[in-house]
């Protein structure tokens, strides 16, 4: 099953299940915000204050940072302007366990105003036993271009006490609070801001939360963000309640910093992410 939602702003989301899964992409961004088993709750975090309308990125599911990851070009908005920008939905597949969404964005005048080259950025999900995502960059300019990128994703942790991510230790990370590279020694818990670029890291990232392990599988990325604002930085984040920091985390697959990629003319990079939960 999928369907087309309207709100009365005019804003998009495809909304699509099937017997094992349930998810809503809003076209802005491509922008999974909801992906449920079948009849359980979201288990992408989703903030209660998000704004669901064109030129706001919704605050929490799996944003996309394209044609850039952070700030490092003025020129660009932070985490770049695919996520708020509007996919045209090229194709729904569906089958009793599986659900494939297919969205596009092109170069318009607009974005080349912004970022001067001509791509197409191809966004694929597909829902069901797990959850995959990927984001295909063609590149259609006779010169090269270069990326940063990343699946922003905000997982919904039961508190953010009994969060312990696993995969990252003997990886060196910039802390970008502090400017400063260390190495990953022990398996990561969270009691304070961590806003870090892990460089090198592995496929496979691990999140536990209690009894529950969720496992991150990446193809064609070798950074990953992780960030929690914590309670001081958390107040002044918009779209956020202050408490919001308690109830997730954001492990995001990236092509960050140093691990940027570079595009020769007609060629394409695809970075994926799956998911299971
Ligand atoms: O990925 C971590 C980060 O770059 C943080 O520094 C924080 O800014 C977060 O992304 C959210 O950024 P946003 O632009 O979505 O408010």
């Amino acid at each position: 099953m999928h369907k087309i939602h309207t709100l009365e702003n005019g804003f998009k989301y495809l909304e699509v299940s099937n017997t094992l899964s349930h998810a809503k992409i809003a076209l802005q961004g491509a922008h999974i915000f909801y992906y449920a088993y079948k009849g359980g709750e979201n288990l992408l975090w989703l903030s209660e204050k998000s704004a669901y309308e064109y030129g706001v990125a919704i605050r929490g599911g799996i944003p996309l940072c394209w044609p850039r990851f952070g700030s490092i070009d003025e020129s660009l908005q932070q985490h770049g302007f695919a996520r708020t920008m509007l996919f045209e939905l090229l194709s729904v597949n569906e089958n009793d366990v599986s659900s494939e969404v297919i969205l596009k964005l092109s170069d318009t005048p607009e974005s080349r105003a912004l970022w001067n080259h001509r791509f197409e950025l191809v966004v694929r999900i597909v829902i069901g036993k797990t959850l995959q995502i990927s984001m295909s960059t063609k590149n259609f300019d006779e010169k090269e271009l270069f990326i940063t990128q990343a699946f922003h994703t905000y997982f919904r942790v039961s508190h953010i006490s009994n969060v312990v991510i696993k995969g990252l230790q003997n990886s060196y990370y910039l802390d970008t609070l502090i400017d400063e590279k260390h190495k990953e020694r022990e398996p990561l818990r969270i009691n304070q801001e961590v806003d870090r670029v892990y460089m090198d890291t592995d496929d496979f990232i691990y999140l536990y939360d209690k009894d529950r392990v969720i496992t991150l599988k990446t193809i064609g990325s070798a950074s990953t963000v992780v960030w929690n604002p914590w309670i001081e930085k958390c107040s002044k984040m918009s779209y956020m309640d202050k408490n919001a920091y308690k109830e997730f985390v954001c492990i995001e697959s990236a092509n960050a910093f140093d691990d940027f990629i570079l595009i020769k003319s007609k060629k394409i990079h695809t970075l994926s992410l799956e998911v299971s939960f």
